[in-house]
């Protein structure tokens, strides 16, 4: 945040004291999570929700299931807060009804699309409203009117005018489902609690090295061969399933299928065009720079045979059928040179003085003007163009086409795409990166141990250390840009790399650090004074987990029940 704005927010706190009314009391249940951009309550107090009471709205294919869900939702929930609120309950009036309207209902689901509401429940009458642009800022609101609700028989915060939109619209989490394999049970599990955290992006990190899950019609080997078993596959069925689902709950589905590294998967189905498949990730006493993978599992996309387009066209043309968003996502991380290396028709290319780089730039451009054809926003990973030994000159993936996502160092890297022009998501490993803690691979370097040829099999990927949901909240995005730079931070991702995950851990490791995540990206972390407020946010948050676990999510606890029964 430059000078200026720090201190016009000093200037605006110290108005605020004089025009502003309180803002929720800490343990309150007038508890929206995350904390609207603004939220006004003269006179605080509840009313009764009547047992008859409903919510009217616009027809609409997404927005009415959304409607009937809350409603559903909130007749049967009679959420009891951890605090029980002191505040008044005025029974001379019930609410009945909430009257949705939305300005422009036929406004797709896509990037950037208006998620701004206004949610109003007058003191003096029996009728709420919640206006909103777009089907999509309705869906918002209506998750905070659920957060509005408590108790058995339920009641209803009144007098109150919530007005409210996000400060970015890239709010995402990333799920690797190739190292451990999640049902479609859990996916929508995910997508539920992501939108009411009002999480907007499901960036799906469908195939990797070590399975490829996807069964696609035009390519069924892949899956066939690479998956851990028929039971560890999704159909085409499955994926229209969680698309659908997330339209229902305004969350779009970012798909990736990575490459040309973290292919090993398809060897078994094409080993002709995978170069170093199945082989020993780092050879016996070779430096680290040496290795032939990231990580267990070898196998990069071999660019120099004309076989492997007919394979990855395939794929991107069925994938373009079976996700609507209008973002695509080409992978291109950690491409390493040991596996082109090792690679005979590679070898003969560098020969000829050819170069690993070129090798990319071949894969590239024989893939991104298909991605952009086909009516997508090809989101690459920051690998393709920055740091290590192989990348392509930026000139061939230029800033009107091109988003980078950055996950490697923090502020450093954003600065570097955003002054290059990129639109960029942010996902700093050492501050998003939510599977991390487990440290090292297995635990002893039993890599240096096996022959050379071996097929290593054991071992995850190094990623510590854990993360809290403080650090994780603290972080500014745009630290350290100007604001032509900040403007070109689309937003972020916090990412679950799955080597060290499954379904057992999926709610806990994500929830409810990427609650954290989540507010920082909707309203901020800041407070009236422009300080960090991640201590304020420790009951709110508390609170908020509470309300998750009541709806079937089993996020993990912040603080003991000691900190509830005594407050500070
Ligand atoms: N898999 C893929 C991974 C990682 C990446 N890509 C990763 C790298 C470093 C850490 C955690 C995860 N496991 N395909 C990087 C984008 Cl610390």
């Amino acid at each position: 945040m430059s000078t200026n704005t720090f201190s016009i927010l000093i200037i605006f706190q110290i108005l605020s004291i004089f025009i502003l009314p309180p803002i929720s009391a800490v343990g309150s249940p007038i508890n929206i999570w995350p904390k609207p951009r603004s939220f006004t309550w003269t006179t605080p107090h509840a009313i009764p929700l009547s047992p008859s009471f409903t919510i009217t709205s616009p027809s609409h294919p997404y927005l009415t299931p959304a409607v009937n869900r809350y409603l559903r939702q909130i007749q049967t929930a009679q959420y009891k807060p951890s605090i029980i609120p002191t505040i008044n309950l005025t029974t001379s009036l019930q609410l009945q009804t909430l009257s949705v309207t939305v300005s422009d209902i036929t406004a797709p689901l896509s990037h950037g699309v208006n998620e701004s509401y206004t949610l109003t429940i007058p003191s003096n009458t029996t009728s709420g409203t919640l206006t909103a642009a777009t089907p999509w800022g309705a869906m918002r609101g209506l998750e905070s009117f659920s957060q509005l609700v408590w108790g058995n028989p339920a009641r209803v915060g009144a007098g109150l005018v919530v007005s409210d939109w996000p400060m970015f619209e890239h709010r995402g989490i990333l799920l690797d489902t190739s190292r451990n394999y999640y049902g479609v049970d859990d996916l929508l599990r995910l997508i539920g609690a992501m939108s009411a955290n009002k999480l907007n992006v499901f960036h799906w990190h469908i195939t990797d090295s070590q399975s490829f899950p996807l069964v696609l019609k035009s390519e069924p080997e892949l899956a066939m061969t690479g998956s851990y078993g028929p039971d560890m596959q999704y159909s085409v069925e499955d994926v229209k399933r969680v698309v659908e689902f997330g339209m229902e709950h305004g969350v779009r589905i970012i798909p990736e299928i990575d490459m040309p590294g973290h292919t090993g998967s398809w060897a078994e189905a094409y080993p002709e065009i995978v170069a170093c498949a199945n082989m020993f990730w780092w050879p016996a006493g070779a430096p680290w720079e040496e290795r032939l993978a990231a990580e267990p599992g070898t196998g990069h996309l071999n660019p120099l045979i004309p076989k492997t387009y007919d394979v990855v066209k395939n794929i991107i043309n069925e994938m373009t059928t079976l996700f609507p968003d209008s973002f695509y996502h080409g992978g291109a991380d950690e491409v390493v040179p040991g596996c082109w290396k090792a690679d005979p028709t590679i070898q003969k290319h560098l020969a000829g003085n050819g170069t690993l780089s070129q090798v990319l730039e071949i894969f590239i451009n024989n893939t991104n003007p298909y991605i952009l054809s086909l009516n997508r926003m090809a989101v690459y990973w920051e690998d393709v163009i920055l740091d290590g030994e192989i990348k392509v000159n930026p000139s061939i993936l230029p800033p009107s086409t091109t988003i980078m996502q950055t996950w490697n160092g923090g502020p450093d890297n954003t600065k570097r795409l955003v002054s290059a022009g990129y639109r960029t998501i942010v996902s700093s490993a050492d501050f998003y990166y939510l599977d991390c803690g487990h440290g090292d691979f297995t635990g002893n370097n039993s890599a240096y141990d096996q022959p050379p040829g071996f097929k290593q099999t054991k071992g995850g990927s190094w990623c510590g250390p854990f993360k809290s949901w403080q650090l994780i909240y603290n972080y500014d995005i745009t630290y350290g840009l100007n604001e032509t730079e900040e403007k070109l931070v689309l937003g972020g991702e916090v990412a679950l790399w799955s080597e060290q995950a499954d379904p057992r851990v999926l709610d806990s490791r994500i929830w409810p650090r990427a609650s954290a995540f989540a507010e920082s990206l909707w309203s901020g972390n800041r407070d009236e004074m422009g300080m960090k407020r991640s201590v304020d946010a420790t009951d709110r948050l508390n609170e908020w987990v509470n309300r998750m676990v009541s709806r079937g999510v089993k996020a993990e606890p912040i603080q003991p029940l000691w900190c509830v029964r005594n407050p500070g």
